[in-house]
């Protein structure tokens, strides 16, 4: 008889990641994808959405009381953001490992090979999103998508 085998390192976790409107425009998808499967992420749910500022307000409400929230939301409601979910055992800090530090111009100092120090501009404009905990993560993936017995379905109008 088998016992049922305990959390390990090995097993696949899921993270949020997000291409921002500045990683969108500055038409990084193609390549960000690329390190995406590079680095043995699966992709199992993506979409294209153009975010509103009562989404955005909703998603980043730990930051409304600072003063770069009006700023960010305008940033995050400027174009089209390409949302998915990656699959990989450590998912959560592998893929904040390889996006870098939230300050793009400190990203190209100390991290130059993150994605955010090869695609970010700056402090606010840094290209992408990855959730910072395994609970974070699964409350942004369930803030974006529903479940569904097909997987997640986007909750928000695709494009
Ligand atoms: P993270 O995206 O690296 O997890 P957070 O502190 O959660 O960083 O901030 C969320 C987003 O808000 C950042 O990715 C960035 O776009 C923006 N942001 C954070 N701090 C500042 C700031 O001091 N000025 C302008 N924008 C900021």
């Amino acid at each position: 008889l088998q016992t049922c085998s305990a959390e390990s390192s090995t097993e696949k976790e899921l993270t949020f990641a997000m291409i921002k409107p500045d990683g969108v425009s500055g038409n990084y998808t193609t390549a960000i994808k690329k390190i995406i499967s590079e680095f043995g992420f699966g992709i199992t749910n993506e979409t294209t959405v153009q975010l509103d500022e009562e989404t955005v307000k909703d998603f980043y409400t730990e930051h409304s009381s600072r003063s770069f929230f009006p700023g960010l939301v305008r940033y995050m409601t400027s174009g089209p953001v390409l949302m998915m979910v990656l699959e990989k055992a450590n998912a959560v800090a592998d893929w904040r490992a390889l996006i870098g530090p939230t300050d793009a111009q400190t990203a190209k100092v100390t991290h130059p090979h993150s994605i955010r120090a090869m695609c970010g501009l700056d402090l606010q404009r840094n290209c992408v999103h990855g959730s910072d905990s395994p609970q974070s993560a699964l409350r942004e993936i369930a803030f974006f998508f529903e479940k569904s017995s097909l997987g997640f379905l986007p909750k928000h109008d695709e494009l």
